[in-house]
């Protein structure tokens, strides 16, 4: 009996452990509310660093890797809200019927993230630069891809 309600228990995690990321959204409309929320988020942490990298601005390398701390981490977010069955708002059915591709373009992006995480810890201007260029390369990429026209 026991281990009856051990075996049960250990169930009852795994199945909540490997519940689709969508299942965190009761609606479809709240996984695209979530994930347009984060993108804002991504979209302002990144574009504050723009007049930086275009050396509108001083580059200040400790400012700069705080910024790409928050933004490793707003990075990961928006994944898992492109769930099944959370087709809309401003992404393309692609998303979904081009799944690999889009995979693909999320892996690269958050491949770009870690490389400007390793640039902007190394405080050399330069290696920021081309880093954060080609994070612009990756959003740029998948929004054309998989982004509705606006
Ligand atoms: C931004 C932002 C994007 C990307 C992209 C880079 O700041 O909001 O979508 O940069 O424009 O090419």
């Amino acid at each position: 009996m026991k281990k009856r309600i051990l075996i049960t228990a250990i169930s009852a995690v795994m199945v909540a452990v490997a519940t689709p990321a969508s299942a965190q959204f009761a609606k479809p409309e709240q996984a695209i509310s979530y994930r347009q929320a984060s993108m804002a988020l991504i979209g302002s942490h990144f574009g504050r660093m723009a007049p930086v990298a275009k050396k509108e601005v001083p580059f200040d390398a400790a400012a700069i890797a705080a910024n790409v701390e928050v933004l490793s981490v707003l990075a990961q977010l928006p994944w898992a809200a492109f769930g099944a069955g959370t087709e809309g708002g401003d992404t393309k059915p692609e998303a979904w019927s081009d799944a690999a591709g889009f995979k693909k373009d999320q892996d690269d992006f958050l491949g770009a993230i870690e490389k400007l995480q390793v640039a902007s810890k190394s405080g050399d201007f330069d290696a920021f630069r081309v880093a954060f260029g080609n994070v612009g390369k990756s959003c740029k990429t998948c929004h054309d891809a998989y982004r509705k026209e606006k």
